[in-house]
Parts: C-alpha cells; sequence; structure tokens
C-alpha cells in the first residue's frame, strides 16, 4: 500500500484508472433472485453468465479517516426489461456517505432508507451525485449501447451489507417502457411490519 501521497489518471483507456488494486468483474449469476422477470433471468444466464459490471479499486485501509475510491463500469443491456444494475447495498456502518461523479453514459442511482423513504437520481456526465448517510444505492445503465462510468469515493470503515438488499430488494426499479426508462415499485419489495396482498406480490405495480 501507498506511503506516500499518489495520484492516478481516470480518463484513458476506457475510463479504466491508470494505476489501481482490485478488480471486481460481477456477472449475471452474481445477481439471482434481484431481477424481477426470473425467466428472463434464466434464460439469459442458459446462454451466457454475462459480465454486467466492474470496479476498478484503489486498496486503503478500512479505517475511519481514510477514504476508498475507485471506478464502477456497468454495462449496457437488459434483463427482461429492466436494465443492467449493481447489486446495490447499504453500508454496514449505516452513517456513512459516498460521492459519485459521473464520466460516461447515462444511468440512474436508486436509493433507499431502511425506513422505506426513497429516490431515483439521474447520472449523467459531470453529474455529482451525494448518497446521504443510511441511504442504500443501486446504479442503473440506461444508456443504449454505452457504459455507464462512475468515480465513488467514501470513508474507509463503511463496510457493505448486501443482504438486507438481497433478502428484499429496492423499492424502486428501473425499466424500459416504450423505449423510455420509467420507474415502477418493485413488486417483491419486502419491509417487515408491512401487509401484503396476494395482489401486490403477484403484479407489477404501474404497467
Ligand atoms: C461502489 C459500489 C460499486 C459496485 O463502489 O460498490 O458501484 O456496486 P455493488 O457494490 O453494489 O456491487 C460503492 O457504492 N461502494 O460503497
Ligand atoms: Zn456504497
Amino acid at each position: 500500500m501507498k506511503t506516500v501521497p499518489f495520484s492516478f489518471d481516470l480518463r484513458s483507456p476506457d475510463f479504466i484508472p491508470s494505476t489501481y488494486d482490485n478488480h471486481i468483474k460481477r456477472t449475471l449469476s452474481a445477481m439471482k433472485g434481484q431481477y424481477l422477470d426470473q425467466q428472463a433471468y434464466n434464460q439469459l444466464l442458459a446462454r451466457d453468465d454475462a459480465l454486467l459490471y466492474e470496479v476498478y479499486e484503489i486498496k486503503r485501509p478500512k479505517v475511519a479517516g481514510e477514504l476508498l475510491h475507485g471506478i464502477s463500469i456497468v454495462h449496457p443491456g437488459k434483463v427482461g426489461d429492466e436494465y443492467f444494475m449493481t447489486k446495490g447495498h447499504f453500508h454496514t456502518v449505516l452513517d456513512t456517505a459516498e460521492i459519485y461523479y459521473c464520466q460516461k453514459g447515462q444511468g440512474y442511482m436508486v436509493m433507499e432508507t431502511p425506513e422505506g423513504d426513497w429516490a431515483v437520481e439521474p447520472l449523467f456526465p459531470g453529474r455529482v451525485l451525494y448518497v446521504l448517510p443510511r441511504w442504500a444505492h443501486r446504479s442503473v445503465n440506461t444508456s443504449a449501447g454505452e457504459d455507464l462510468v462512475t468515480f465513488f469515493v467514501y470513508p474507509g470503515n463503511s463496510g457493505h451489507d448486501y443482504g438486507t438488499i438481497e433478502a428484499q430488494g429496492f423499492r424502486k426499479l428501473v425499466i424500459e417502457c416504450d423505449g423510455q426508462p420509467a420507474i415502477i415499485d418493485n413488486p417483491r419489495w419486502y419491509q417487515p411490519g408491512r401487509r401484503y396482498s396476494q395482489e401486490r406480490l403477484s403484479q407489477p405495480e404501474n404497467r
């Protein structure tokens, strides 16, 4: 790990950092249960475990005071009508924030709190997004045929809680509807203590 101030370049080639310590690749099989159209998911997976997104990380100690940062690249594509997206997570230390800076592509950051508040903010080149402490976040690439590239930075002690989202999903989904991105309720979103009707479990809303 570096012990003197360091810098790196982001813009070339293909927005891959000129130096990085870790390259994470997430494929379709890592997203089991996350896409609304399970049949489309299974059909796609049977053909190819496609690469959905990649993360290039600069390694720093995972302690308060350090800043973890790198590049996230979500490739273009859809599972059924739902765009390629990241798994999404809460930070384990819930009171830690994150900054995203969009470098390329078009998309959305889907966010929500443990209490069920939600927000869906557009991402486009030049846009800085501040993800507040306590808000889970997932990036979605709605570009036609283009990567969604974001630079991210968050506190070293944040940690990642993937389990909560894996279990209950996000409250909102971004799908293509009549050729345009649309935000819909996730019919499978689960919140403890909420009342569910059978209709809600089987019918996507607003479609
Ligand atoms: C980002 C994300 C990155 C990949 O670095 O980790 O975009 O998304 P998932 O972690 O949800 O797979 C971040 O938000 N870190 O905290
Ligand atoms: Zn995060």
